[in-house]
């Protein structure tokens, strides 16, 4: 099923002719209305009329979420406040957050894009859709709600936290689809065992994944313990928030990026160079019908690569691969470059483990230390000295092969590491901590 065939299966020059013409008036608009684009378009000497082709948006230089901290809280904004009617913010790890205000068509339009994703995840009217991302400044719980009803589905908006509770309503309203982080899904599925629920019965079909990174492997033992088809959906609430970007059921391979609304670039994170079709690097997108906050070049720090290739849906607009990490999450072990999704990968393949780790970094000396901890189920928890030493070797070994990098493994007891309703830590790095 496809919810919108005019826009989501338009042929490539198509797509392209739409682009063109969006940059352009986009690029017009952020001229006239934002000083911070102006200046930086004036620097390069660079003016609207000279966007004659999708190449030219090469020219244009990158807004960086720096920009968007700078110009705290309504710098970037392209229209007066009066025009705005809603007001996200996602919250950095430090600092002030970074603001996003959306006019009546924005709202419109994530809406819409929301939709789409809904219905690529295989959902549709008659489906209870059970959104447990955050409501609130965070754009997940309202982004997904209003596409959801948009679909004409049944929605309740349980918002993160009050774990039985969620089981409960689960139970009870007959649930199909649940929204919500895929680490919370996992706790989920541990919390309804501890209250004797078998998750696996209910009437849950699909899950609709994102807000963190999340590996192959885990999505793997996400359909197995809950019983349920795990899509991966994208998105970032500088460009929108969720639905920039999702799986479709078919394939599950590649998540499309509405290209009639974003115009996707891959770029070298290190050089700002402009990657071929197909290599990895960052993911760089620019808006073409925001009103409230356009975003020219925005370095996302994601990291995946851009697919082209036709898809068996039907759906034309490109795809990003799965995501592997943040360029800001990657870790410097000892100069060698780590994503904690490859060290996840590791672990998900060893029988035993449980989807729950951490990461810890530290100093010792003028040398890194990893340390991965890792929780094994309670019978393997159980087990011989042995056989638990023999798992620990494992792990170090198969990551060592992988990534170079030795490491000092702790398998822990159930239950030992810190759960999360919204995105998980995985990393604790505490040589950001000295200095
Ligand atoms: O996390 C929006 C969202 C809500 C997406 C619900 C999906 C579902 P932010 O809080 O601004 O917005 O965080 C955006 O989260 O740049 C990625 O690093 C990461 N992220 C989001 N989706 C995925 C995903 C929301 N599917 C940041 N896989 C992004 C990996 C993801 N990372």
């Amino acid at each position: 099923m496809i919810w919108n065939d005019d826009f989501e299966t338009l042929p490539r020059e198509a797509i392209e002719s739409l682009q063109l013409k969006r940059l352009q008036q986009t690029v017009e608009k952020v001229y006239a209305a934002v000083p911070f684009y102006r200046d930086s378009f004036n620097k390069l000497g660079i003016k609207p009329a000279d966007i004659k082709s999708l190449a030219d948006l090469q020219r244009l230089p990158f807004t960086l979420k720096q920009d968007m901290r700078d110009s705290y809280p309504y710098g970037l904004f392209a229209v007066p406040l009066e025009q705005i009617v809603r007001i996200h913010a996602s919250s950095g790890t430090t600092g002030k957050p970074t603001v996003v205000g959306y006019t009546r068509r924005d709202i419109d339009n994530w809406t819409e894009l929301m939709a789409r994703s809904f219905v690529a995840a295989g959902t549709n009217r008659g489906d209870i859709i059970h959104n447990a991302y955050g409501y609130g400044l965070f754009t997940g719980g309202l982004g997904a709600h209003y596409g959801a009803e948009r679909v004409g589905a049944s929605v309740i908006p349980m918002s993160g936290g009050n774990t039985k509770k969620q089981l409960m309503i689960m139970q009870d309203f007959g649930s199909t689809v649940l929204t919500c982080t895929p680490s919370y899904s996992l706790y989920l599925a541990e919390a309804a065992t501890e209250e004797g629920i078998d998750i696996r019965k209910l009437k849950l079909k699909v899950g609709i994944f994102g807000a963190e990174p999340w590996s192959e492997k885990m999505r793997q033992e996400i359909e197995a313990k809950l019983n349920i088809k795990a899509i991966d959906i994208y998105g970032l609430s500088e460009i929108l928030g969720p639905g920039v970007g999702i799986e479709c059921i078919e394939a599950q391979n590649g998540l499309h990026l509405w290209e009639d609304h974003f115009i996707p670039e891959i770029i070298n994170p290190e050089t700002g160079e402009v990657l071929p079709d197909g290599e990895k690097g960052e993911l760089v997108i620019t808006t073409i019908t925001k009103e409230g906050i356009p975003l020219i070049r925005y370095r996302t720090r994601d990291i995946t690569r851009l697919m082209k290739e036709p898809c068996v849906c039907g759906r034309t607009h490109a795809r990003i691969e799965r995501l592997s990490g943040r360029s800001d999450d990657m870790l410097i072990i000892r100069g060698v470059n780590v994503f904690p999704s490859q060290i996840e990968s590791v672990l998900f393949s060893v029988e035993g483990v449980e989807p729950h780790y951490q990461l810890i970094v530290e100093r010792d000396g003028n040398l890194d230390t990893l340390e991965v901890q890792v929780e094994v189920n309670e019978q393997t928890f159980s087990d011989e000295i042995k056989i638990l030493q023999g798992m620990t070797n494992r792990i170090r070994k198969d990551i060592k092969d992988l990534l170079g990098v030795t490491c000092k493994v702790r398998l822990v007891e159930p239950k030992t590491i810190a759960r999360s309703e919204g995105k998980a830590k995985r990393v604790i790095d505490n040589r950001r901590n000295e200095s």
